[in-house]
């Protein structure tokens, strides 16, 4: 059986190790980083903090209270943003599935790699080296066949670590995992399940499918493939959006001026729910119209401003339509489209984390 190699690589205690790194005073201290917007919360702590049981979240007068020396550093979210990608450079010369999923944190499928190494350890050793030599920073890496044993894997040695799963040790490793390293159980799941007697891998593999489904639902067979080392998810690389659509297709050719406002209307409506559901910010419009006998034709308009208002879309999309000129000929299709995305590095590598539950 032919096994992929995923890698999971994340930075070891990231805005801190940075703080640490550019100002040697703080080298070998407890330190908390803040970021603004999360004033008077942990965002992160370095490793000598966390002896003290500073954490991540940790309100900044609890993790005083605990460690009374600590030092509070205001964070520097584009320093860490252009190390974030510094080290995004260095993973595309290893492969191009890179899935980041978060600021210091990407899977990497180096099954194929540019390098030809013939192991995901090859792979995970190199750019751990090339991170330290190149950013002055520690990643932790984890390789094993799917990206579920990855993460764990990452985790498993931190700091510093490297940590290999193989397929032939899977299970075993999983038994003795508490059920709440699996992918996708948060406290609340975690707390079901204690209910129910199940704290460790081992126990979780012990229950049926039909038990886990009707416990947990939909979830409930994702934890019963994660029991047994399988989990299928592709390591899926972002990929910039360059536009975000909405048409439709008529199911009888339209011709009427009303009936072609109606449309746009909708169109105008559900091409900003999307524009907001994926946090689109462009500033072109492009509309669509194909006629009846398959032509089609698009004009466009760029302003200086997003669009992020239905009835400015809708005007625009209006004064597009007259523009191209429908003189009574029947359509069958009509579409809307918002381009040129502004702020595409802030969409981009850096996913907001994301909660499991
Ligand atoms: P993590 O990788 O979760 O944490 P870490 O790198 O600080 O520590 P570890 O060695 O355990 O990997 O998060 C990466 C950065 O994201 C972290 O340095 C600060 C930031 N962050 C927040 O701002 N808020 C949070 O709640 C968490 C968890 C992280
Ligand atoms: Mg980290």
């Amino acid at each position: 059986m032919d096994y992929r190699r995923i890698l999971h690589i994340d930075l070891d205690a990231f805005f801190a190790s940075v703080e640490q790194r550019d100002n040697p005073e703080l080298r070998g201290k407890p330190i908390a980083v803040g970021v603004s917007h999360v004033r008077g919360v942990v965002a992160t702590a370095s490793y000598e903090a966390r002896s003290y049981g500073v954490r991540s979240a940790m309100p900044a007068k609890v993790a005083l209270k605990l460690c009374p020396h600590l030092i509070f550093i205001q964070g520097r979210m584009e320093v860490y943003r252009q190390i974030s990608s510094q080290i995004y450079q260095i993973y595309q010369e290893f492969t191009d599935l890179i899935e980041p999923v978060s600021i210091d944190e990407a899977f990497l499928d180096v099954t194929q790699n540019f390098k030809n190494y013939p192991l995901g350890q090859d792979c995970a050793i190199e750019i751990k080296k090339r991170i330290r030599n190149e950013t002055g920073l520690v990643a932790s890496a984890g390789v094993s066949y799917n990206k579920f044993l990855a993460k764990i894997a990452s985790d498993w040695k931190k700091p510093n670590g490297l940590c290999v799963i193989h397929p032939s040790v899977a299970t075993r490793f999983i038994d003795r995992l508490p059920v709440s390293s699996i992918w996708g159980i948060g406290p609340i799941t975690q707390q079901k399940m204690e209910q129910l007697g199940i704290r460790t891998g081992a126990q979780l593999r012990r229950q049926s499918l039909e038990f886990l489904i009707h416990h947990f639902g939909k979830a409930g067979s994702s934890y019963y493939n994660f029991a047994r080392g399988i989990d299928d998810r592709p390591v899926t690389p972002y990929r910039e959006r360059k536009q975000v659509s909405a048409e439709t297709t008529f199911l009888s050719d339209i011709k009427n001026d009303g009936n072609i406002n109606d449309v746009l209307l909708n169109l105008s409506i559900e091409v900003l729910t999307r524009v907001r559901q994926k946090g689109f910010k462009g500033t072109t419009l492009m509309v669509k119209v194909r006629f009846s006998d398959f032509t089609t034709l698009t004009r466009s308009y760029s302003g200086e401003n997003i669009f992020d208002d239905h009835r400015k879309i809708y005007d625009v999309a209006k004064k597009l339509v007259a523009k191209i000129g429908i003189n009574g000929r029947s359509l069958r299709l009509l579409g809307i489209a918002i381009e040129h995305p502004i702020n595409q590095d802030e969409n981009s590598l850096f996913l907001p984390f994301d909660s499991v539950e």
